[in-house]
């Protein structure tokens, strides 16, 4: 029997509960499909950081680099530890250590699941360059605690990290409906944005069978609530795809719904699945989270390790309980009884 190792790292907040959730789905349909999944579960988070003065241990990528993938909850706790330093500590160096340059994240509404739009519907597959830009971490402050005090954060841009984004955007299009997006602001950031829409034509040679259209980020922005039905796929930078993507929460009925995936395309290290949301301290502990974002990073998860049929099958159990309204209203049902909800229509589905 075929069995994949998962590093679970639940982190701060609500990332325990929606972490058990998804766990206990995959658990679900790999017993029903054939296949294993073996967990072990790394205790990295904020209250990891008070202990020890970091957010993992020393050789925590080497440790990780051993799994097939990580499946992480949340992180963050800016009650005890500035958000600065939780995220530079686990999520951005696991992202940039095993080049999971390609954030992958989908925006479609669930079945049952209106949304704040009256929009028809809409199918958005956001892809987020993850390794640089805005979120490099160059940069620095001089003359602390001074009136002269100065802040410089420098965004990085690589001909290497902008091609390689644009050509995997390029070749998810081409997959899709044949439609791409490239984000950008060239018209105020003269260097970075300015390269990235040369990069952007280059690359776009090489696809003549994609629609390709520069959109400024904030255009873009309106657009994806005025008129989310004419995008297909997007690629944005690190910043401005992080914002665009909880746009693109928001369309499909909140972060609850949205999945994430770090991938590493050319499977040289783990790649990462999360749900977009945060530890969301204001209902940590409540029971109330919805895990329907991580079981959905779950199954992009099973997708990747090539377990096509089983992330499947966990999609149309998602749906089939969406459909029915369970999941539907933020803070209605429990997180055990949506995950309940999904083994059983997982378990239906193999009746
Ligand atoms: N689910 C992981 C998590 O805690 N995300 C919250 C967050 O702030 N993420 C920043 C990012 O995706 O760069």
């Amino acid at each position: 029997m075929n069995t994949h190792k998962i590093a679970l790292i639940p982190g701060d907040g609500i990332g325990r509960d929606v972490t058990n959730a998804a766990w206990a789905v995959l658990q679900t349909v790999a017993n029903t499909s054939g296949f294993a999944l073996e967990g072990t579960e790394f205790p990295w988070s904020c209250a990891f950081y008070k202990q020890t003065g970091r957010m993992m241990p020393e050789d925590g990528i080497e440790t990780l680099r051993g799994f097939d993938a990580i499946l992480l909850g949340a992180v963050g706790w800016p009650a005890e530890v500035p958000d600065s330093v939780s995220l530079h500590g686990l999520l951005l160096p696991i992202r940039k250590a095993f080049v999971q340059y390609a954030n992958i994240r989908p925006h479609r509404l669930l079945p049952g699941v209106e949304g704040p739009l009256k929009a028809e519907g809409f199918d958005i597959l956001c892809i987020r360059e993850n390794t640089e830009g805005e979120y490099s971490g160059a940069g620095g402050r001089v003359h602390q605690g001074t009136e002269d005090e100065v802040a410089v954060e420098t965004a990085i841009f690589t001909r290497t990290a902008v091609e390689r984004i644009l050509r995997f955007g390029f070749e998810q299009a081409r997959a899709r409906r044949g439609k791409l997006a490239s984000v950008t602001k060239s018209n105020a950031q003269k260097h970075s944005m300015v390269f990235w829409d040369e990069i952007t034509r280059k690359v776009a040679a090489d696809y003549p069978d994609v629609e390709v259209t520069s959109y400024h980020v904030d255009a873009i922005s309106a657009r994806m609530i005025m008129a989310p039905e004419s995008l297909d796929v997007v690629v944005a930078s690190n910043l401005f795809g992080d914002i665009l993507t909880d746009i693109g929460a928001a369309i499909q009925g909140g972060l609850g719904f949205a999945a994430s995936a770090n991938i590493n395309p050319g499977r040289s290290a783990p790649s990462m699945f999360e749900p977009v949301h945060g530890s969301a301290p204001d209902i940590a502990g409540k029971g109330i989270a919805n895990p329907m974002a991580t079981i959905w990073s779950g199954a992009m998860m099973l997708d990747h390790l090539g377990e096509k049929d089983a992330a499947a099958r966990v999609m149309a159990a998602l749906s089939s309980v969406t459909a029915i309204g369970i999941g539907t209203v933020p803070g209605k049902d429990s997180t055990d009884a949506i995950t309940a909800a999904v083994i059983a229509a997982l378990t239906s589905s193999k009746d």
